[in-house]
């Protein structure tokens, strides 16, 4: 049985990209609902109920774990998804804010996501349950996830948008900042060129493999090595065919998806 992945779009890719690495006898089904991407604007009951679609059409795959490698999706959804499936079900925010915790020295932490993402304040309610005392700086950034859609990364307009978004975010004396987007590690050298090399950046897809790794063990439920030879990736979009994949060829640095 394999792992399954959701995302508005292609930002679930950078949680792929650390599953392959992590946990590589593992099979992946992915989706990404290209087609109503971005999912940051919309209303909560709007992600929730394509959410759950796309949730369907990977049990339908016989999935025996699911990672909603979405920030926007887990911030609205996580709950309501796992109340209603019987397999373990991981988001992104709750280890992602755990690493910052871990990371922050000066307890300054800053969070970047999508509108949906910051306005739920699911980041604050999690790292202040955590520690009171931490002090925290949201900023929602709805022109970055276009950017990575659109395939403009490493663009001139990629990099001027990002320093102008970010400047709000470079005077506060981060040392941590959470990438609350699974879209944002596409764009991480950008970020980290504006924000600065003193600021470590918290990729949340990253911490969250690490916790599907503990959770396959603890359920007994991880593929052995043995399984390597006949894994499976495959990945869907709701959208267009070609853009989806091209950027997934770049990403995952594979030829042949
Ligand atoms: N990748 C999604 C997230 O982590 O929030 C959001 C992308 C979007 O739909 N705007």
């Amino acid at each position: 049985k394999a792992i399954g992945f959701l995302d508005s779009g292609v930002g679930g890719l950078t949680v792929v990209k650390q599953a392959m690495k992590q946990l590589p006898n593992e099979s992946i089904y992915y989706i990404g609902d290209n087609a109503r991407c971005p999912y940051g604007p919309r209303p909560a009951h709007e992600v929730i109920a394509f959410t759950w679609e796309l949730t369907q059409f990977l049990l339908k795959k016989d999935i025996k774990l699911l990672v909603i490698a979405c920030n926007t999706a887990t911030a609205v959804a996580l709950e309501e998804i796992r109340q209603r499936v019987d397999i373990p079900v991981i988001g992104v925010i709750l280890p992602g804010s755990r690493a910052a915790i871990k990371n922050t020295d000066n307890g300054r932490i800053g969070v970047i996501g999508t509108e949906g993402t910051i306005k739920s304040g699911v980041y604050e309610q999690t790292l202040k349950a955590k520690d009171p005392t931490i002090q925290i700086a949201s900023l929602s950034c709805p022109d970055f996830v276009p950017l990575v859609e659109n395939n403009q990364i490493n663009s001139s307009i990629a990099k001027k948008i990002v320093y102008e978004t970010l400047q709000p975010m470079t005077k506060l004396n981060l040392d941590t900042l959470i990438l609350g987007c699974t879209h944002y590690p596409i764009l991480r050298h950008q970020i980290q060129n504006v924000m600065g090399e003193q600021v470590i950046l918290i990729d949340s897809g990253a911490e969250a493999v690490s916790e599907v790794s503990t959770l396959l063990d603890y359920y007994e439920i991880a593929a052995h090595y043995s399984h390597r030879q006949s894994r499976e990736y495959c990945f869907y979009t709701t959208g267009a065919k070609e853009p989806f994949f091209n950027i997934a060829k770049e990403w995952l640095e594979v030829n042949d998806l």
